[in-house]
Formats: C-alpha cells, sequence, structure tokens
C-alpha cells in the first residue's frame, strides 16, 4: 500500500467511524416478530415499511423482522409487546380477545359478509376505534392487514354441516371466543399455539384445526389433514402493533413516520396477500386434498348465536356489532 492510499484508507475508516458514532447517537432500530416465515405476505410488508422509514431517513430509522417464531408464539410476544422488550408485533386479532374485548368483534363468526365488507369497516371508524382500545393495555395498532377466511381442516372426514363437526378435536388459537365458537358446532376445541399445531395433527393429538389458505399451505398442514371445508367461519384481520412504551418514546414527526410507513405497508400487503392466496391454493389441490367449496353457511351461521351472547355483553361492544353489520 502506498502511502497516500494508506492515508486515505485511515480517512475513509475514520470518516466511516464518525459517520458511525454520529449516526448512531440517534439511529433506531425497531424489532419486529411475526410467527410466519420470511416469505409470508405479513413478513414481507413488514420488512416493505422497513425499507420505506430507511429511505425517508436515510437510513436512521430501520425494522429488524424476526420471522419464524424465533421471539416466540404469539402469547409470548404479545407480552413482551406490552412490557416493551419488543418494538413491532405482527399477530392475528384472536389471541388479543381475551385481553381487549373490542378486537373479539371482528373475530366474531360470520360478521363480515365479504372480504370487502371486513376491509369498508377495519379501515374506517370502527378500526380506528378497536385499535384505540389497545393503548390502556400497552400496545400502539399501526395498521390491520389481511388474513382471508378461516375454515376448518382435520384429518378425518370432510365437513359438510355442523353435525360433520361433533366430537372432532378442533386447535384453536388462545382465545374463549374462538372456544366457544368450535363448542356452538358441537365439536371439542383445544387452544395450542401455533408451532405446535404440526406435530398435533400429525400424533392424532387433535383430528384438526382452522385457517386460511396461505396459513394452511404454509405450515404444512394440509399434507396431514387432507379435509378442508370452506365455511369462512371468520375473517378475523391481522394486526401490525407497536409497544406503547416505546411508541412513546419517539418523537411526533418519528411517530408519524411510522403511521405513514405502516399505512403503505397495507395496500402492498393486500396485493401479496391474494397472489399467496392463489399459490397456496394450487399446491393444497395439486396434493390432492379434498376441499368442500359449496358449503351451506346457514346452519354454520344459526349455531353461532350463543357466541355473539358471550362476547357481546356491553351497550359499547353491541354498537359495534351494529355499526358493521349496518354498513353497506
Ligand atoms: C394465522 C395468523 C397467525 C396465527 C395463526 C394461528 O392465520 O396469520 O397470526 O394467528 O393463524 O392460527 O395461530
Amino acid at each position: 500500500m502506498t502511502p497516500v492510499t494508506r492515508l486515505s484508507a485511515l480517512a475513509a475508516a475514520t470518516a466511516v467511524g464518525l459517520f458511525m458514532t454520529a449516526a448512531s447517537a440517534d439511529d433506531i432500530v425497531f424489532r419486529a416478530a411475526d410467527t410466519h416465515d420470511a416469505d409470508y405476505p405479513t413478513v414481507q410488508a413488514v420488512d416493505y415499511m422497513g425499507q420505506l422509514l430507511s429511505d425517508w431517513t436515510s437510513g436512521r430509522i430501520t425494522i429488524e423482522t424476526f420471522p419464524g417464531r424465533q421471539l416466540g408464539e404469539e402469547r409470548d410476544t404479545i407480552e413482551q409487546t406490552i412490557i416493551g422488550a419488543l418494538d413491532i408485533n405482527r399477530v392475528n386479532l384472536a389471541p388479543l380477545n381475551n385481553i381487549v374485548p373490542e378486537t373479539a368483534i371482528p373475530s366474531l363468526p360470520y360478521i363480515f359478509r365479504s372480504i370487502d365488507h371486513m376491509h369498508r369497516a377495519m379501515d374506517g371508524e370502527i378500526g380506528q376505534q378497536i385499535m384505540a382500545a389497545l393503548e390502556p393495555h400497552g400496545m400502539v395498532g399501526l395498521a390491520f392487514y389481511d388474513s382471508g377466511a378461516r375454515s376448518f381442516y382435520n384429518t378425518v372426514r370432510p365437513i359438510n354441516s355442523p353435525e360433520d363437526m361433533e366430537g372432532l378435536r378442533i386447535r384453536v388459537q388462545n382465545s374463549d371466543l374462538f372456544v366457544s365458537m368450535v363448542e356452538a358446532l358441537g365439536a371439542n376445541a383445544t387452544p395450542m399455539e401455533f408451532g405446535q399445531v404440526y406435530d398435533a395433527l400429525r400424533t392424532g393429538v387433535i383430528d384438526g384445526a382452522e385457517n386460511n389458505w396461505p396459513s394452511y399451505e404454509s405450515t404444512r398442514h394440509f399434507e396431514v389433514a387432507n379435509y378442508y371445508t370452506l365455511d369462512q367461519h371468520s375473517l378475523s384481520p391481522e394486526i401490525l402493533m407497536m409497544s406503547k412504551i416505546v411508541w412513546d418514546g419517539l418523537s411526533e414527526s418519528d411517530q408519524d413516520l411510522v403511521m405513514k410507513a405502516a399505512a403503505l405497508s397495507v395496500p402492498y400487503m393486500r396485493e401479496l396477500w391474494d397472489a399467496r392466496v392463489a399459490a397456496s391454493r394450487d399446491v393444497v389441490v395439486g396434493n390432492g386434498n379434498e376441499i368442500v367449496e359449496e358449503v351451506d353457511k346457514q346452519p354454520f351461521i344459526d349455531a353461532m348465536g350463543p357466541v355473539y351472547e358471550q362476547f357481546v355483553t356491553t351497550p359499547e361492544l353491541q354498537d359495534l356489532v351494529d355499526r358493521i353489520q349496518a354498513m353497506p
């Protein structure tokens, strides 16, 4: 190395060092958890959000995603979010149902007539009200993501009516609402963490579970549980949220950036989601699974009355239900 290059190498190293010291003082790296693997639309949407934040702030704010349950199951990551040990978390609304009663409303069986209806409610005032309800519990809602429709699958028989559910052991998320939904159909509900379901299906600890196309496929549950009935009992959306402790530590302008990036990640996520639903369906159908596409939903809807009675227990919750149902 000539003295000149040595000198310039030294200058560069010093410059980098100075830059790093200067930049690290107010660098923000948000840690974000997701139960899904890196190629799942929810994770990709948060990566996109991180890219936006990094572009807008010349790298001052970034997001490091921890997919595939690296930071634990949803129940664990929700606790971490509440105590401020985790910055950003993407979960389904269901595991929040027992903590924040308002989150049970969009998880209710057949509350939405269609995905469009769900979008109209969650993208508007109803969604805002549900997000606001998280705050006293230590969480700040950033965005709702799509989760399609949840339907039953099992290892035993095709389900054509609630009678076919009789006696089946069905895994549900950690949500009393989902327990009640499955029991209203005459099956036995087993709350269990997502990461344990594959083995439980394979070993016969449970007979079935319920989920959307992409999760049925990405978890390989479809390989062991061959019967999938599109009863579409819940459109319970995904939520992206931040720890309130972390949120309160941000400047107002950084809070704005986080909200804007989260909002822009929603249409991005929805595009990925639609493509993933189609791809997952192809994989499952290609595997030769028995899909009950045309299911008469009315008997399923009729069986769900007690679930509404059990969970819509205050005038405020009833008002949310009424406003959702009254939406065009
Ligand atoms: C998926 C959802 C996850 C988790 C999972 C489950 O559809 O994206 O957040 O809730 O279902 O059933 O546990």
